[in-house]
């Protein structure tokens, strides 16, 4: 069996590119691969040592890439497979590696497996996917009560054959049948193919729904994602990434990271403890949730501190020992972090709320992400109106949420502050038109905070939230505690700090955060007085009596002490 030895993603940080806003090279309002190369620099100045793309394949872009019509060429917009060669040879002469992501739940109904079988009963591509005639005397009724991610049922009629396939997702986004070998081996070369092409690792989009149990029970419930216990870490899910592990992952010495849907550390154990080699770490969810109800972010609520650091506490104390993780606050589906978690978008309060975050977050065990413009501490609310909204997600939110008994006005006013789209505003580089991203208006609409939040402004201001970016990437490398140290939240439960320890030998990290714009006194546990500290960083420069001393507003301290 092959194995995979060189963990070089234990000290690593991880920087996603959102391609289609990142950077447009040729003026469609779009961006591109000539567009991400030619700022290969710029991320290479973080101090990063990976990229993570969002999918760039043939696309019809449904759900912007994520609707994948051919694995191995490449969206027409973002450019062509030579071009594709070209981003991957830069970022390795620039000493990044490069991971792409991997999205086989679903292909796009546009890919050429389902427009043969969805013409054809007895193509050989149609048990590629599910198809299934309808219930009752006249075949009417959907085929079973699944509801999609997306709202809606998970099934879609299909004139030709007068049938229904399955798809989790939009509607253009039909499931592939892994109980079907033919479709297991055409995934794995298409994960050879991108082995060979030389790229480094795979985010694997919703790894854990891709087995759904034989004959496609009717679900439980009937609010949100009906049957989801059919497919959540279904039956033959993890002999699937053993395989996938054997003949693609450890043979190809590639990181994989899996985005977890609804996960829990006792199912995820089996997914990443090493000995069990399936994936490397996962994405986990619980934090994002401390301000919305049943993980459901369009259902607001206040935020929950406590839950938040709780869900830290849980995850970090139950990988210890394990396997390894990932640690995030952004990315693309998720609302900017700035204005989340209890810190707001102010003059006073943007830079500091900004840089405490990323101080909370990367003293954790696990691999940082950055998704970006968190570097930058972008923003989302740009948005005044549901109508400016081109996430699929968001639009059919906006039939299915009042259906499901959500009132409208509610469901708008949560798009707006909270739709996918919030994420995904082009890159801000200066202060120039649309944002130094394109000279033609983008895709989607530029945050009009750009003229003060971009790139350049952050270049030129030693104290700014790219420049601590950088302090705090450089800071966290090679750090033996960070990697191998246990976790121990000593807080107390504090309604307005948290407090982490770190400890490996004789070394302990101590991160003390203030989640709130108010001075917060802080006194030093008793077994770490008069005991050797060294500051590690702080996002406020000045010294303080670390044995008793007040906070400033979203203050983080990180200290080194010798015990
Ligand atoms: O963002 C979400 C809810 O608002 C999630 O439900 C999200 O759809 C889920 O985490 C799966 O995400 C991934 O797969 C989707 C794609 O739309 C997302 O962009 C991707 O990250 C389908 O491929
Ligand atoms: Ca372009």
């Amino acid at each position: 069996m092959a194995k995979r030895r060189n963990r070089w993603y234990k000290d690593a940080v991880i920087y996603q590119v959102y391609p289609r806003s990142f950077q447009d090279s040729n003026g469609d309002g779009i961006g591109d691969i000539p567009g991400i190369i030619s700022r290969i620099p710029y991320i290479k100045s973080l101090g990063v040592d990976a990229v993570w793309l969002s999918p760039i394949y043939k696309s019809p872009n449904d759900d912007n890439g994520y609707d994948i019509a051919d694995y191995t060429s490449i969206m027409k917009e973002f450019g062509t497979m030579e071009e594709c060669r070209a981003m991957i040879k830069a970022f390795h002469e620039a000493g990044l590696k490069v991971i792409m992501d991997l999205v086989i739940n679903h292909t796009s109904n546009e890919h050429a497996w389902f427009e043969a079988a969805r013409k054809d009963p007895k193509s050989p591509y149609r048990n590629y996917y599910f198809f299934r005639k309808g219930r009752g005397k006249k075949h009417k009724r959907k085929p079973n009560n699944w509801t999609s991610f997306f709202g809606g049922s998970a099934w879609e009629y299909n004139p030709d054959t007068d049938d229904y396939y399955l798809h989790l997702f939009s509607k253009k986004q039909p499931d592939l049948n892994f109980g079907n070998e033919a479709v297991v081996n055409e995934v794995i070369k298409i994960m050879e193919y991108w082995a060979k092409e030389g790229i480094d690792g795979f985010r694997c989009d919703v790894f854990n729904v891709i087995s759904k149990a034989p004959y496609l029970p009717n679900g439980e419930g009937h609010f949100a994602l009906v049957g989801k216990e059919h497919y959540l870490n279904g039956p033959h899910v993890h002999e699937l990434y053993k395989r996938f592990n054997q003949q693609a992952f450890a043979k190809y010495d590639l990181m994989t990271v899996g985005e977890a849907v609804m996960m829990t550390p006792d199912v995820a154990v089996d997914y990443i403890k090493e000995d069990r080699e399936e994936l490397d770490m996962l994405f986990t969810f619980d934090h994002q949730d401390a301000d919305n109800h049943l993980g459901i972010k369009y259902l607001r609520k206040k935020f929950n501190f406590e839950q938040f650091k709780h869900s830290f506490e849980k995850w970090q104390r139950s990988m210890e020992g394990v396997g390894w993780t990932s640690l995030y606050l952004e990315n693309h589906d998720q609302p900017r972090s700035i204005g989340r978690f209890n810190t707001e978008v102010s003059k006073e309060y943007h830079d500091v709320g900004c840089t405490m975050l990323a101080t909370m977050l990367f003293f954790h065990r696990g691999t940082p992400y950055i998704y970006e413009g968190e570097e930058i501490g972008m923003t989302g609310g740009a948005f005044k109106d549901v109508s400016e909204l081109r996430d699929r997600e968001a639009i059919n939110m906006l039939t299915y949420a009042p259906k499901l008994g959500v009132p409208k006005p509610y469901i708008k006013k949560s798009l707006l502050l909270r739709s996918r789209d919030n994420a995904r505003t082009p890159m801000q580089w200066d202060d120039s038109a649309y944002a130094g991203f394109s000279k033609q208006e983008p895709w989607l609409k530029v945050n009009p905070n750009y003229s003060t939040i971009n790139v350049k402004n952050n270049e030129a201001d030693p104290n700014s939230v790219l420049n601590y970016y950088r302090k705090l990437i450089k800071v966290r490398k090679g750090n033996e505690t960070v990697i191998n140290g246990t976790y121990t939240r000593l807080d107390n439960d504090s309604k307005s700090l948290y407090v982490y320890a770190r400890k490996y030998e004789h070394e302990v990290i101590l991160c003390i955060a203030n989640f709130t714009k108010h001075e917060q006194p802080f006194t030093l546990m008793d077994e770490y007085l008069n005991k050797p500290a060294k500051l590690l960083i702080a996002n406020y420069e000045r010294e303080v009596n670390l044995a008793s001393f007040t906070l400033k507003p979203y203050e983080a301290r990180v200290y080194t002490i010798t015990v």
